[in-house]
């Protein structure tokens, strides 16, 4: 586009880029955040409103307390970012992710961490309970994820701040995956946690999982078995769940002080967050596709409009023209009539000339005549129809100027042909990021 000013690199991190798919979710990104010539601006300068895609997914864990979910998250990281432990560690909710600096943020900040559309969470009680943790780790995908880790839930007495389950589910909702760990220990039937499974498998059944964490205290093998029969058990009395073909892949966190023989499916867990990573790249890139489509064509149908719109009010104005002439020639036709017919031939040749006193005297002529053909009593009625007819001829004059629809302006239009080229090159530079 004419005077735009060359593209600056979006975020001094992309230096640090290293997989493709993070590059083409930041550019993506990008393209639609633009200050100047973002997608989200353009399509707002034409009255449709976009989203712009995310830049990670977010994965949430929620499960019974203890069960290890704040540990899996520092295993990813490899990092200890998360408090945990044996006593109820996590009472909040905490957005981890990366940055450029390790960061800990509490409160309305951590919201501006917090992915764009979890941004409007407003269930009450719950903005003071929601922290964010930003770590430098590059480890396995962790650029690509923002982990949610939700407070340990358990049953009882327990009295929560905010409403624990409707803020559980709600932010399952926005979440890309859903882990649910039930861990071996006697906590592994919590009611709570059932309840909310069962209400997020009716909205966002697809991307729940669940695992047997911590499944080297599990014991032996046939301990294992049983209690992981436990739970599909437990998982298939409630009704909203038996339907399900339930896996339950078991994982713990590697110790290598403390070897286990136990099968570990762990690495599953990190393939399946890549899956859903390639899976959101592929999104975005054919959200990019429609959006574009849908810019380019709003604009083209919006030029359509305009063109009709200046057809129609050529025509309008036309109209206008006409009663408006109309209503100011026939009355001064009419009275510059009686003027020329008190004037004798010889005056108005002196006034006119010749030619032009003959057509004025055969035009006042003919209009004398109509006159001396009204019958005498019927010359005034016969004026005020006149006068009431030029009256509605200016009138219709004036109705017609004022039904013209606003057109674009030439500014406008160049404008929306260059968004329009803008768009075309963002699919272009799409395809060019689909092949790479
Ligand atoms: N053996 C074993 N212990 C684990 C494993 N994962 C976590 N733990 C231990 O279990 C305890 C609880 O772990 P956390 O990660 O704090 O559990 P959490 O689910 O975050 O707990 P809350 O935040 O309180 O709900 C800690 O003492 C961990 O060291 C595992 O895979 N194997
Ligand atoms: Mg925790």
């Amino acid at each position: 586009m004419s005077g735009r000013k060359p593209r600056s690199v979006a975020n001094p991190l992309e230096s640090a880029i290293t997989t493709p798919s993070e590059r083409i979710l930041k550019e993506c990104h990008s393209l639609y955040v633009d200050t100047e010539n973002g997608l989200v601006k353009i399509a707002s300068s034409l009255g449709v409103r976009l989203l712009p895609p995310r830049k990670k997914i977010i994965v949430m864990i929620m499960g019974n307390h203890s069960a290890g979910k704040s540990s899996f998250i520092n295993w990813y990281a490899e990092e200890h970012i998360q408090k945990t432990g044996v006593a109820i560690e996590t009472q909040g909710f905490t957005f981890i992710t990366s940055g450029r600096k390790r960061e800990s943020l509490t409160v309305r900040s951590s919201l501006k961490e917090a992915p764009a559309h979890t941004r409007c969470l407003c269930l009450p009680g719950v903005t003071d309970y929601l922290s964010a943790e930003i770590s430098t780790s590059k480890q396995k995908k962790f650029s690509l994820v923002t982990f949610v880790d939700t407070p340990g839930l358990v049953d009882g007495d327990m009295v929560y701040p905010f409403n624990v389950n409707s803020a559980i589910t709600w932010l399952g909702e926005q979440a890309d995956l859903v882990f649910v760990f039930f861990d071996p220990m006697g906590q592994a039937l919590c009611k709570r946690t059932l309840n909310i499974v069962e209400q997020l498998s009716e909205k966002c059944g697809d991307k729940l999982l669940f695992y047997l964490s911590k499944a080297d205290e599990a014991g032996s093998e046939t301990d294992r078995q049983r209690v992981m029969m436990q739970i599909v058990q437990e998982l298939c009395r409630r009704p909203g769940l038996n339907k399900c073909g339930f896996e339950m892949p078991t994982i713990y966190i590697p110790n290598p002080s403390k070897p286990s023989r136990c099968v570990n499916q762990i690495d599953g867990v990190c393939q399946t967050i890549e899956k859903t990573i390639n899976q959101a790249v592929q999104k975005t890139l054919d959200q990019l596709e429609k959006d574009s489509d849908l810019i380019c064509s709003t604009i083209s149908s919006r030029l359509e409009k305009d063109r009709e719109d200046a057809s129609y009010n050529k025509s309008v104005r036309l109209h206008s023209f006409l009663c408006g002439a109309l209503g100011i020639v026939l009355p001064a036709l009419f009275i510059l009539s009686f003027i020329v017919h008190t004037l004798s031939k010889e005056q108005l040749d002196e006034l006119l000339g010749e030619g032009t006193a003959r057509t004025v005297s055969i035009c006042t002529g003919i209009v004398m005549h109509i006159w001396d053909w009204i019958p005498e009593d019927g010359q005034v009625v016969f004026v005020i129809f006149f006068g009431a007819f030029c009256y509605l001829l200016l009138f219709l004059a004036k109705y017609f100027a004022g039904r013209g629809n606003k057109t674009l302006t030439k500014k406008e239009k160049r404008a929306m042909a260059e968004y329009s080229n803008y768009i075309q090159d963002i699919v272009k530079t799409k395809k060019l990021m689909e092949e790479s």
